[in-house]
């Protein structure tokens, strides 16, 4: 028995000091001096790359942030295009440091796949478009469809629950990539499209020749919050990301935006004092420079910031995505 227990403490002690000297992520990311971020392989107001090829969205946004907490330059970030059944693999196995795409928060990835949220960025739910010609006016009246859905989704899990519960029948037709899912239902593959109602709201307005010839359906089927991820097992990388995050949204709820941060950088509130670096060790805490903070506002912008520039373009209200001193959902925990 003795010596049982003598090896198994061995072995314990032999995986401790292995985790411990494991490179962190953080160590990782400053020394190769970039973030390499999954993103969508091109969403329309989440993760796309203008016509210069330089990434746009409230996804690449969060990417950003990383970046510019992490160096005080939100251009250190190397994109890494995945489709919803490549991400968590691209994740778990390193090949990015963070995954920023679309992606819903559930308790199977959170645990058994090894991941961890750092938060909500857009709070979702799962929707369908049609063509208008079709003269659909309720998901009740889908009976027998044709439906394009993406496979390794929770729209895909989704959408079975829901006709089974109505008693209804379907044909899916899965198609792995966005863009030729996208082609498929405007050239009348499929009856209906369904994804979280964020992606059809953009795939309307980005990719319709007409966007007024397709109606969204009134049914919100399903709960899809949407945030960045993180690997299991690393705590401090989490708290970085995690918190680069929070950044944004805390900037949007004290007022504080790229344009106004610079003129509160003397100011007497402790708050803010706080959240730009002028007083307190927040940075340190995070093993950052202490002016994390103001380099996410400055160079990113707030919450705020990033959704009007990206999301309402393209016709997205903020919903419950407004802070919520405003209505909405969006909370910070305190930089304090
Ligand atoms: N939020 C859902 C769905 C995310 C998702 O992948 N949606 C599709 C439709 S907008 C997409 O982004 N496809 C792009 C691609 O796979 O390249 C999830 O996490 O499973």
């Amino acid at each position: 028995m003795k010596a049982v227990h003598t090896i198994a403490a061995g072995a314990v002690a032999a995986l401790f000091s292995g985790a411990l000297c494991a490179q962190s992520t953080l160590d990782a990311v400053k020394s190769k001096g970039y973030v390499q971020c999954g993103v969508n392989t091109g969403l329309a107001g989440f993760s796309q790359p203008d016509s210069r090829g330089v990434w746009k969205g409230l996804d690449v946004d969060s990417c950003r942030a990383v970046a510019a907490a992490v160096f005080g330059d939100h251009t250190k970030v190397r994109y890494t295009p995945l489709t919803a059944q490549q991400r968590f693999t691209a994740l778990q196995s390193g090949e990015v440091d963070i995954l920023s795409r679309n992606t819903t928060w559930t308790i199977t990835r959170d645990t058994s796949l090894g991941l961890n949220f750092v938060g909500v960025t857009y709070y979702d739910g799962q929707g369908f478009m049609v063509p208008k010609k079709l003269n659909v006016k309720s998901a009740k009246q889908l009976n027998g469809a044709t439906i394009c859905v993406q496979p390794g989704t929770t729209t895909e899990l989704n959408l079975a629950d829901y006709f089974r519960a109505s008693k209804m029948s379907f044909k899916p037709v899965v198609i792995e990539k966005l863009e030729e899912i996208t082609n498929a239902y405007f050239a009348g593959r499929c009856d209906v499209f369904t994804t979280d109602v964020s992606g059809l709201v953009s795939t309307r307005g980005s990719r319709a020749t007409n966007p007024a010839d397709h109606i969204i359906l009134p049914e919100v089927i399903s709960k899809e919050p949407l945030g960045p991820v993180v690997r299991h097992g690393d705590d401090r990388w989490f708290d970085v990301v995690k918190w680069s995050v929070f950044a944004m949204l805390e900037a949007e709820e004290m007022g504080l935006s790229s344009k106004n941060i610079d003129q509160n950088l003397n100011s007497t509130n402790p708050a803010i004092q706080r959240f730009v670096g002028a007083t307190g060790d927040i940075g340190k805490m995070l093993a950052l420079d202490n002016r994390w903070a103001y380099n996410v506002v400055k160079q990113v912008g707030n919450y705020g910031e990033s959704f009007e520039a990206n999301l309402t373009p393209l016709g997205f209200d903020r919903g419950i995505n407004n802070l919520w001193t405003k209505g909405g959902l969006m909370y910070a925990p305190p930089v304090r």
